[in-house]
C-alpha cells in the first residue's frame, strides 16, 4: 500500500533517493522484510526504528507512517507501508534472484488469502510475545507516551486501534481468556499449515516461497514464546528447515540477551504459576 502526499507530513522522505528500509530489529513484520532483502540481495539503506524505546511515537516518524507501526519502505521518495504489500512490491522488482510470489494470477491470489490470514492474526502474535515472552512493566507504555502516539501525525484510524491495544495492555496485561483465544487462533492456523506440509517440502510444493517466509516468522516468534510448535510434527520439521538458512537465521535474531536471559527467566516465573503457553492449554 502507497501513502498519499496528504499522509505524508515528514515531507524530507520525498526526497529520498534510492531504497530505505524503516524498521525494528525485534518486529516481525520487519523480519519478514529484511529476510526477503537479505535472500533476494537487495540493498537499501536502513532506518532503525527503536520500538522499545518508542521511537516510532514521535512527529518525525508519525509523520512518515500515520498508522505510527513499523516496517515502512521508502522507495525513490514513494512511501509503502504494510509488510505483505511490501514484500510483493520487493519481490517485483527488477533482479536475478528467485522470485516469492508465484506467477500465474490463480496462485497469486491463492497466496494473498494466505498472507491476509496470517495477517489477520497479528493481534493474536502481539499477545502472544507481549504476554509470555516478558514482564508488562518492561514493555507497556505510559499514559505520557500513549497520548502522543494519539496526537502526532496525520488521523488515522488503524492507528488510534493500536493506541487502544497498549492502552488496555498497560492497564490488564494480557488476561489469560485473550492468550487462550489467540493460542487457538494460531492452533487452527498451524494445523491447516500442517496438513498442507504433509507431502510437500515447502507451503506452496517444491519451491520456498513468500508463504514460508511469512508464516515462519510467526512459527519462529511462537516457538520463542514457549507454544509447542510440535503440537504440528510436519509444520515443525519445515520450520526447523527453514532456521538453517543464513537470511532467515540472522534477520529473525533477537538479540543473546532476549533469548537466552529475558524470556527464560520470564518463562520460568510463569512456570512456577502455571501460567506458560503450554500449562494454559494442558
Ligand atoms: N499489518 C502491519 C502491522 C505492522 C505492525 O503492527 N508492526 C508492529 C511491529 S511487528 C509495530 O510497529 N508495533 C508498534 C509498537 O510496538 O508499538 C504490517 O504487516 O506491516
Amino acid at each position: 500500500m502507497i501513502l498519499s502526499d496528504e499522509q505524508i507530513q515528514t515531507k524530507e522522505v520525498t526526497t529520498w533517493k534510492g531504497l530505505h528500509l524503516l524498521h525494528f530489529r525485534g518486529s516481525s513484520c520487519s523480519q519478514k522484510v529484511r529476510v526477503m532483502m537479505r535472500e533476494k540481495g537487495i540493498d537499501y539503506t536502513s532506518h532503525h526504528v527503536n520500538l522499545a524505546r518508542n521511537e516510532h511515537v514521535s512527529a518525525w516518524y508519525l509523520g512518515i507512517n500515520p498508522r505510527g507501526v513499523v516496517p515502512v519502505l521508502v522507495h525513490d521518495g514513494v512511501v509503502h507501508v504494510e509488510s505483505n504489500d511490501i514484500l510483493e512490491y520487493l519481490d517485483g522488482l527488477p533482479s536475478k534472484a528467485p522470485t516469492f510470489f508465484p506467477q500465474t494470477e490463480n496462485e497469486r491470489e491463492w497466496v494473498r488469502e494466505s498472507l491476509d490470514l496470517e495477517d489477520s492474526l497479528h493481534t493474536d502474535l502481539r499477545n502472544l510475545t507481549m504476554g509470555f515472552m516478558t514482564p508488562r512493566g518492561i514493555v507497556k507504555k505510559s499514559e505520557e507516551t500513549l497520548a502522543r502516539y494519539e496526537r502526532e501525525g496525520a488521523e488515522d484510524p488503524s492507528r488510534m486501534k493500536e493506541v487502544a491495544w497498549w492502552r488496555e495492555f498497560a492497564e490488564r496485561g494480557i488476561p489469560d481468556e485473550t492468550a487462550k483465544a489467540s493460542i487457538a487462533a494460531y492452533r487452527a492456523a498451524f494445523d491447516t499449515l500442517d496438513a498442507q506440509l504433509e507431502n510437500s517440502k515447502w507451503l506452496l510444493g517444491d519451491r520456498l516461497s513468500v508463504l514460508d517466509l511469512a508464516w515462519f516468522i510467526s512459527s519462529n516468534r511462537l516457538e520463542l514464546a514457549g507454544y509447542p510448535l510440535k503440537w504440528h510434527p510436519n509444520l515443525h520439521k519445515w520450520h526447523k528447515r527453514l532456521k538453517r538458512r543464513r537470511a532467515f537465521a540472522q534477520e529473525t535474531n533477537m538479540g543473546f540477551m532476549i533469548v537466552n536471559v529475558v524470556v527464560p527467566i520470564y518463562r520460568a516465573f510463569r512456570a512456577l504459576q502455571g501460567t506458560t503457553i503450554r500449562q494454559m492449554t494442558d
